[in-house]
């Protein structure tokens, strides 16, 4: 019989490195011997893609908060049950690029949306095909948006330039899911880490390894 493989999301704020470090996590896991799945959100399906596109540019406020809660939502239904699930039960360990605390953060401390709504979605959408272990990569917000800033101008000519809907939202916006991040992660220490973002690719890709090895001890021996 096959072992469901392990669900792993990355979150954080704009340009925390999450990207980066997917890499680099996956590597390592590939290196052990496991099977590895890098995935994002909003996206990672057809239909989630085509939301995505929706989402990612455009006007600040071009979404009503609560219908861009719906969306995300909506598309993480497509990606859970296109794309995670399946891998899972494949016995694959899937890493995601941000998952439902983004929205949480997002569209719940940032934009206001109601905790107990966006807790309804979880319920109904999610249920219990959670993460089972969540890194939240911390760092001031202007380091984040600068990065990403210096990122996107670098792809001026690629796609990524018109994908900063949600960089443009202004600090206080950033300030608010910041600590939204934070307070996701002393509700459910069992489940979350926050990792210090600020240092360079290799020292963070180190702590994120450290707490996988901590954290999944079990199931890395297991799986290897
Ligand atoms: N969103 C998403 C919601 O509002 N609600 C939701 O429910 C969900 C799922 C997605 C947007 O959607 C929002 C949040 C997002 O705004 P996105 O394009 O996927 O948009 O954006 P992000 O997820 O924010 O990803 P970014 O690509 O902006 O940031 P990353 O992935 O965190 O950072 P990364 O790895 O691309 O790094 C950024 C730059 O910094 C450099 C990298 O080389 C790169 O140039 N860098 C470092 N530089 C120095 N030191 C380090 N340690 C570095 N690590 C990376």
């Amino acid at each position: 019989m096959t072992i469901r493989g392990r669900f792993i999301t990355l979150e954080g704020g704009e340009g925390a490195g999450k990207t980066t470090q997917i890499a680099r996590l996956a590597d390592r896991l590939r290196a052990c011997g496991i099977s590895v799945l890098t995935t994002r959100e909003p996206g990672g399906a057809p239909g989630a893609d085509s939301i995505r596109a929706l989402l990612v540019s455009g006007a600040t406020d071009k979404w009503d908060p609560i219908s861009e809660t719906l969306l995300m939502y909506a598309a993480r239904r497509q990606h859970l049950t296109q794309t995670i699930n399946p891998a899972l039960a494949r016995g694959e360990w899937v890493l995601c690029d941000r998952f439902a605390d983004s929205t949480l953060a997002y569209q719940g401390y940032g934009h206001g949306v109601s905790q107990t709504f966006i807790a309804g979605l979880y319920d109904a959408v999610v249920g219990g095909d959670g993460p089972d272990l969540t890194l939240i990569l911390d760092m001031p917000v202007e380091t984040g948006l600068s990065r990403a800033g210096a990122r996107n101008a670098e792809a001026a000519a690629g796609t990524r330039a018109a994908e900063d809907r949600f960089e443009r939202m202004g600090m206080a916006f950033h300030e608010r899911l910041r600590a939204g991040f934070r307070d996701i992660a002393a509700q459910e220490p069992g489940r979350c880490a926050i990792v210090d973002a600020t240092g360079e690719i290799e020292a963070v890709s180190d702590a994120i390894w450290q707490e996988v090895r901590t954290r999944l001890a079990e199931d890395l021996a297991g799986a290897a």
